[in-house]
């Protein structure tokens, strides 16, 4: 049974999305330059302590170059994909290459700060948890470098899996990641008020089944917090107060010399010195050197830990750089992009540079549209929509029609997927098409019809 509603054909809706303005740089007609790639460039060098102090307004030095690129659109047929990601890649003299896995709770902001690193919009994101059903890869190339950053499920409980009717793949997927990890980025919401004092137990395993495996923590969405201060208070409860072998100190210069304006409210020091020839520590800790109170302290090495150990365990010491970003805006994540691609490792790169995802465009486009689903409707619709494309071909001018059914269990359901005279339906369309001009950088025409599952 097909939809109807009135002046429109029945059941289908034909979002015909004229693209406005041209890109620089890329080609094709019409093309949009994505928002989320011209982030802002801010502080470097890549300590931790450069991102904090970029957030309590303490000087820090211009990066020198910036990062700004066109990356590549997703190629818009299977075959050309393929092509590309069966291929042996290309290689420049001195290939350099790290491989990414980014974990955290569901809703962290993985797959956010994922497109934020890839400059362009492949993963999905929404609030609502569970988007990122499996596993992807991006691909980020740099110059001699690529970055291949391994986007996950939300890490979660078999309890909560079965609570949400996950597939067993979700909670295997983020282990799988790991075992191809060279490096882990763990994501906190620091907006989080119930979750953002600890790690999660997931986590928590996970990083200590991998203890070789070096790792970075981030803290996200920080331009939710009213009170910066209090990144100061996560930082020591999410890492046990050490961070790369050194024991933080935290201290409130308020609470010594309230009235002192022209210091620094806050000092972070570590109670023992960086190693030699360490240089971003001694180009970025300028502003903080003189408050330092340098000791020395025996680096720990990250042993593997029982069940029993974990559960009185709130942190992580081992991290070896702590990062605050607000990847949403793009605000920090070129200082952590620049971290990520100096601690690429010589070895040759695995995609060919004009590759973007390991996702085929049909799995983007599914992603996509079932990213709007999730989004503007209630949780028991987005499950059960079965989404079967039934076009997918290049039109006259060049453009990209796809058009795909989109099949519910009810009709209730497919009243509120329609939703009054049409108006959910057509802002999925528009939402979607949007993304999808930005992935694929040329005119697309969506489709979408909804049926009743007969
Ligand atoms: N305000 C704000 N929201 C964010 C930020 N990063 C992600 N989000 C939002 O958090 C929600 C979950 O993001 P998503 O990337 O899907 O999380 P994932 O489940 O960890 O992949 C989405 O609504 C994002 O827009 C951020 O830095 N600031
Ligand atoms: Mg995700």
């Amino acid at each position: 049974m097909a939809a109807q509603w009135p002046g429109w054909v029945t059941g289908v809706y034909w979002g015909a999305l004229e693209c406005t303005g041209t890109a620089q740089g890329v080609q094709g007609k019409g093309a949009r330059v994505p928002v989320s790639c011209a982030p802002r460039v801010t502080a470097i060098p890549a300590r931790w302590s450069s991102a904090l102090g970029s957030i309590l307004g303490i000087p820090s030095e211009k990066p020198s170059d910036t990062l700004g690129q066109h990356p590549p659109p997703v190629a818009t047929s299977k075959e050309e994909q393929d092509r590309l990601l069966r291929g042996r890649p290309d290689q420049p003299h001195n290939p350099k290459v790290l491989r990414i896995a980014i974990i955290g709770a569901p809703n962290a902001g993985k797959s956010t700060l994922s497109n934020q690193l890839l400059g362009r919009k492949v993963f999905p994101v929404s609030q609502k948890v569970h988007t990122t059903r499996c596993k992807a890869r991006g691909v980020v190339t740099h110059e001699d470098t690529q970055l291949i950053i391994l986007d996950t499920p939300g890490l979660t409980s078999p309890f909560k899996a079965k609570r949400h009717k996950l597939e067993e793949a979700m909670l295997t997927d983020p282990w799988d990641s790991m075992k191809h990890a060279d490096l882990v980025l763990v994501l906190v919401d620091v907006s989080d008020h119930w979750t953002r004092n600890s790690l999660s137990k997931e986590v928590l395993k996970c990083l200590s089944q991998f203890p070789q495996i070096p790792s970075v923590l981030v803290l996200n969405k920080v331009d939710l917090l009213k009170n910066k201060f209090i990144l100061l208070e996560l930082v020591t409860e999410l890492t046990e107060g050490i961070v790369n072998g050194k024991k933080l100190e935290v201290s409130s210069a308020f609470k010594d010399n309230s009235s002192s304006s022209a210091k620094s409210p806050v000092q972070i020091t570590q109670t023992s010195p960086p190693e030699k020839g360490d240089n971003t520590w001694d180009n970025s800790s300028d502003a903080r050197a003189s408050e330092s109170r340098l000791g020395t302290e025996e680096a720990q090495q990250p042993k593997h830990y029982g069940p029993r150990d974990l559960k009185n365990m709130k942190g992580w010491p081992f991290f070896q750089e702590i990062f605050m970003l607000a990847a949403l805006h793009g605000e920090e994540v070129d200082t952590l992009k620049r971290y990520l691609l100096l601690q690429a490792k010589p070895g040759a790169w695995e995609f060919h540079s004009s590759v973007l995802t390991s996702q085929s465009p049909q799995e983007i486009c599914n992603n996509i549209i079932r990213e709007k689903i999730l989004e503007y409707l209630p949780l028991e619709v987005p499950y059960s929509v079965i989404q079967v494309t039934e076009m997918w071909e290049e039109g006259p001018s060049g453009e990209l029609l796809i058009a795909q059914k989109l099949l519910v269990p009810r009709k209730s359901h497919m009243t509120m997927l329609i939703g009054r005279g049409g108006k959910v339906i057509s802002r999925i369309v528009q939402e979607a098409g949007q993304d999808l001009m930005n992935v694929f950088l040329c005119d697309v025409r969506l489709r979408l019809q909804v049926e009743v599952k007969s």
